[in-house]
């Protein structure tokens, strides 16, 4: 690939937040049944997604994904394309269908067992980056750092393994640049020159890092939600509960060397008494 004309614009390094994972659910026969022609011995239904963070536009930086599944999978290379998304929802949505655009890759699929899934990023073509490969775990059955958050899963009938992320373009060709620059905008708002009747639409382009309102994230920035909600894990408060966590952890671990430095310490008094003493009582006898 021929590298983009332009140059880099120095000192400037762009963000963009993601999120990838799959989901998982068990076969049942009240809300999940094994859909016809899926084996018998598949146990779950299972969808492996790359997306932006609350359904945001990701499709202006990451162009393909392609998924290497297991290869007991019949055709276990999956590559979605963005434009082809694109496409079908310009056919299959708005109107009166009030199907909602489709905004991750994704591929769905049954089976029977966990397993490592690569999943391979492929960039605009503007930006002149290499593809890069994550690597994440397939999870089937139920998992949390306790019993308590296991236990959530199961009672929720999803397993849910899913990882923030944050893209890193560093000093991008400038062409590039202005394709992830421009046109920040709330979501639902038209693409600035996309659609949009009149010209003060466009000026409905944010490039603050603060979030619109109810705390929404703005299409084409880097933000993320101010606090959680249902299906949207990732989040300002998510963060502030995680650094809350590492905090007291940290205190934890200080309390934790204290205490075992007393406990060094003590021993090693007693082991210059206990030598004293033995040395006293050496010298007693060979006196
Ligand atoms: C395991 N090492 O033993 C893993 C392999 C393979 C999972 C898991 C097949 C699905 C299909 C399927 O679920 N493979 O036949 O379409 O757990």
């Amino acid at each position: 690939m021929a590298p983009p004309a332009g140059k880099r614009v120095k000192g400037v390094q762009i963000f963009r937040p993601f999120v990838y994972g799959t989901t998982a659910r068990l076969f049942n026969d009240t809300d999940n049944p094994r859909p016809v022609g899926v084996p018998l011995d598949h146990t779950h239904s299972w969808q492996v997604f790359v997306k932006g963070v609350e359904d945001t536009d990701i499709f202006y930086w990451l162009r393909r994904v392609q998924f290497k599944l297991h290869e007991s999978i019949p055709n276990h290379l999956r590559t979605i394309d963005a434009e082809t998304i694109i496409k079908e929802n310009e056919t299959s949505t708005g109107g009166k269908s009030g199907k909602k655009p489709q905004k991750a890759f994704v591929v769905n699929e049954t089976g029977w067992g966990e397993f490592e899934i690569t999943i391979k990023l492929y960039y605009d073509s503007k930006s002149g980056e290499k593809p890069q490969t994550l690597y994440h775990h397939l999870r089937l059955h139920p998992y949390g750092r306790n019993e308590a958050e296991k236990e959530a899963m199961r009672t929720g009938g999803e397993v849910i393994a899913w990882t923030y992320e944050e893209q890193v373009f560093n000093e991008p060709f400038e062409e590039f640049y202005k394709i992830l620059t421009s046109g920040a905008r709330d979501k639902g708002a038209p693409a600035p020159g996309a659609g949009g009747k009149g010209k003060g639409k466009g000026k409905n382009a944010f490039t603050s890092a603060t979030t619109g309102k109810d705390g929404d994230v703005k299409e084409r920035s880097a933000m993320i939600p101010l606090t959680t909600r249902p299906g949207q894990p990732f989040s300002r408060e998510t963060e502030e509960a995680e650094l809350k966590r590492l905090r007291e952890a940290e205190e934890k671990v200080h309390q934790m060397i204290a205490s075992l430095n007393q406990a060094v310490k003590a021993k090693e008094e007693e082991l210059a008494t206990l030598k004293a003493s033995n040395k006293a009582a050496a010298t007693g006898t060979a006196a």
